[in-house]
């Protein structure tokens, strides 16, 4: 059976932890047939090496709750204590899945169930979705905490490009442990010392993923004591993911500094080629050859350097691929060409081929690129998703 460990971070929670644990096992986790599921509170004390008496009462539950587990250390901020809880419930709980849930009741245990349930029906990845039919804010926040909320989300989408996943700051998740969860390097990802992991580690993980699935959660008002969100955690949030936004469009510039390369390749391959009074066939052939080589050698070097093609018999097979994924570029030149011709006569050659590159050639090699030949998106996952 598999082992899900619910990581549930807490700083100052005593009031809600003493709910929340008895609620979870003696009423959700019962309910719950097919996974085993563990709790892992992590408590963070003050400067002062105290805190609010969370720890105890945890260690109270413990004696009656077998699955309960506790970790406690100076609070380092939110990012932390899930990492330290992450590696802890892989390393030491053996954990298939985790999830990440709140202690102060604003992720409603009855939205356990149907998470473990995606997971255990074959995702990956759950994400527990305030933006989907179903999913709601909390009714009691004021108009500006919820129009931030809407749109600060819908900001992070627009900025990302993705539209199939509608809530990308939502803090109730479960990630399967293998090839996702192992796949990311936790103590370097971005503002961990904030809430601002968030969105990194989201992003993280839906790269890995390959079947993300969108769980309704109604987002409750929290219970009792007091939040730990401010705008600082608000302006690193978004700062984060414009970052991380603008990092995937660098690979789009350098994807077209290396297209811009190949073109001076072919140039000047074209110019000696014809200097050397080669025959016609060759110096084409030979001059786009070249610049397919430099295209796939600066590519795998520079623009997709996480997904570097190492070994020379991977190379090799890689390279002939990246050929044949040419020979696509050039059909669609020459398909759309014709039809250019066809449609508004020769005369227009030179305005269309731009166009053609721009539209056509462009979107299709990148496209290639990074689901073929260096296999950067996993598709699969985000079109199940959408
Ligand atoms: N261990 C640990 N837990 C933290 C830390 N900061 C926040 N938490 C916990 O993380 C969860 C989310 O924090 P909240 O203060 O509820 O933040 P929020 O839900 O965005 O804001 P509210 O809607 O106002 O509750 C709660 O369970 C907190 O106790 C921290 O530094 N260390
Ligand atoms: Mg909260």
């Amino acid at each position: 059976m598999d082992k899900v460990v619910i990581i549930m971070p807490a700083y100052k929670e005593a009031v809600n932890i003493k709910k929340m644990i008895p609620e979870l096992f003696d009423n959700i986790f019962p309910k719950i047939e097919k996974a085993q599921m563990h709790l892992l509170v992590m408590n963070d004390f003050g400067p002062d090496g105290k805190d609010d008496g969370t720890g105890d009462i945890v260690k109270d539950y413990q004696r009656k709750y077998e699955n309960l587990h506790l970790v406690e250390h100076e609070k380092q901020g939110l990012g932390w204590a899930y990492v330290r809880g992450m590696k802890y419930a892989v390393e030491k709980l053996q954990a298939d899945a985790v999830m990440e849930m709140d202690a102060d009741g604003q992720h409603p245990p009855r939205f356990v169930k149907p998470m473990v349930d995606a997971y255990l029906n074959g995702a990956d990845y759950v994400v527990g979705s305030r933006y989907i039919p179903g999913g709601s804010i909390p009714k009691e926040w004021g108009a500006s905490r919820k129009a931030m909320s809407y749109f600060g989300n819908l900001f992070i989408r627009m900025v990302w490009l993705k539209f199939s996943l509608h809530d990308v700051t939502t803090g109730f998740r479960l990630t399967k442990v293998k090839g996702v969860l192992d796949k990311i390097d936790l103590e370097n990802l971005r503002e961990l010392e904030r809430f601002a992991y968030k969105v990194d580690l989201l992003y993280q993980s839906i790269k890995n993923a390959k079947k993300i699935k969108e769980v309704p959660l109604e987002f409750a008002p929290r219970i009792e004591e007091k939040s730990k969100f401010n705008k600082k955690e608000m302006i690193a949030t978004f700062k984060t993911a414009i970052i991380l936004g603008i990092k995937d469009k660098q690979k789009f510039i350098k994807f077209g500094t290396v297209g811009f390369i190949g073109y001076l390749v072919n140039a000047s391959g074209l110019f000696l080629f014809t200097k050397a009074e080669a025959p016609g066939w060759l110096a084409w052939a030979g001059s786009t050859e070249l610049a397919i080589i430099s295209n796939f050698i600066i590519n795998n070097l520079w623009t997709f350097k996480e997904q570097k093609i190492t070994g020379l018999k991977k190379w090799i097979s890689k390279f002939l691929q990246f050929n044949l994924t040419s020979i696509g570029a050039l059909l669609i030149q020459t398909i759309f060409g014709s039809f250019s011709d066809h449609l508004f006569g020769s005369q227009y050659r030179q305005l269309a081929l731009p166009f053609i590159i721009v539209f056509l050639v462009l979107p299709y090699n990148y496209f290639m690129y990074n689901v073929v030949i260096w296999k950067a998106w996993k598709l699969k996952g985000k079109k199940k998703n959408s």
